[in-house]
């Protein structure tokens, strides 16, 4: 895959180029981070054996949460895959509620029975956490023929990954979104790695996910999901698009994950030299950092002051959890739908 790209969009993006105060954009480099080291925290309750079962980190694709949270509205609804700790997160949930979910554990957001894979929270808008490749491209769908019917002026924005992109659902979904003329965004965030198979590999015309949805009419972009201003910029042009047109819109954000497919995968498929590159060059948070101190003049002091204040909010949400009980067992199938 190569990496110089341009984005697509026919005017100029403004990448870099702040349409925040200086007091916005830190604070939108406290909720990168929060967002980063709160799935650190992940890590570390995974490798002691207290979050279980499948953990999915987005430590490297920061930037599109943390941009959704200020180009959606209230009245919009977002849904995802399995990658969905900073989508819940940046839709302004709870980070003990989720923390606690992830553990398995009493007052979780899903009532402590779904875990990683399936953090919800309607009342801020977030349809999930899904497990099933490509469902949130047909449940998202649905989302926007709800927001429709109810003539409620919301819109979808459904996630959806690359390798997800191969999935028949998605282009029948793309088909019926354009079809019914339902307000959704879809967003694939390609990371370039489907599991272990890389973009290439698994995508055919991997240089153009973006043009997927052409064969309906559904327009299409591609930009960087490592700038947080260009995803900023970028997202409000397609969120006013899908809003004005009434019809489903395609954006492609390029980022890269920094861990494994899971916690469970050591990622041996990629090269330690090739991480350590991206990872220097493509990280959303270190390229806001430098916006920061070099555009806006913040200086090294105010930027510890935000790390401090992430690191006193995640020992807060330690104590939390550290006080609470797992589920109990004769409360596992509760909310479960099974024939009497
Ligand atoms: C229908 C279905 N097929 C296969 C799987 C197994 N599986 C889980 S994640 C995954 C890779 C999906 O990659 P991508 O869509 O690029 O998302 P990413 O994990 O990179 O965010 C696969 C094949 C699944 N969960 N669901
Ligand atoms: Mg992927």
């Amino acid at each position: 895959m190569k990496y110089n790209y341009v984005n697509n969009f026919s005017d100029e993006i403004l990448s870099n180029e702040s349409v925040f105060s200086s007091s916005q954009s830190v604070q939108v480099f406290f909720e990168m981070l929060f967002i980063r080291r709160f799935e650190e925290y992940c890590v570390n309750f995974y490798t002691q054996g207290k979050i279980r079962g499948f953990c999915h980190l987005c430590i490297g694709q920061e930037a599109l949460p943390v941009a959704l949270k200020y180009t959606r509205d209230a009245g919009d609804s977002v849904i995802t895959a399995y990658r969905c700790h900073g989508h819940i997160l940046a839709c302004g949930a709870d980070p003990s509620e989720v923390m606690l979910e992830l553990l398995g554990m009493e007052g979780g957001i899903s009532k402590g029975k779904g875990g990683s894979m399936h953090l919800f929270s309607p009342q801020h808008g977030f349809y999930g956490g899904h497990g099933i490749v490509g469902a949130s491209s047909a449940l998202g769908a649905g989302l926007a023929f709800a927001h429709k019917y109810r003539s409620d002026k919301g819109i979808c924005i459904a996630c959806l990954g690359d390798g997800a992109t191969n999935q028949g659902q998605f282009f029948e979904s793309m088909n019926m979104a354009a079809l019914w003329g339902l307000p959704v965004l879809y967003i694939i965030e390609n990371n370039y790695y489907s599991m272990g198979t890389s973009v290439e590999r698994g995508c055919a015309n991997a240089e153009s996910l973006w043009s997927r949805g052409q064969a309906f009419g559904i327009p299409g972009y591609v930009c960087h999901g490592d700038d947080f201003f260009e995803v900023l910029d970028c997202l409000k042009r397609c969120i006013e698009e899908v809003r004005q047109k009434k019809s489903p819109v395609l954006l492609e954000m390029r980022a890269h994950r920094f861990k494994g497919h899971s916690m469970s995968d050591p990622g041996n498929y990629r090269s330690k030299e090739s991480l350590k590159q991206v990872k220097q060059s493509q990280d959303p948070i270190k390229n806001l950092k430098n916006v920061l101190q070099e555009k806006y003049g913040v200086s090294v002091d105010e930027i510890r002051a935000e790390e401090v204040k992430v690191e006193h909010i995640l020992q807060n949400i330690l104590r939390v959890t550290q006080e609470a009980h797992l589920v109990p067992i004769n409360c596992l199938d509760d909310h479960v739908y099974r024939e009497i």
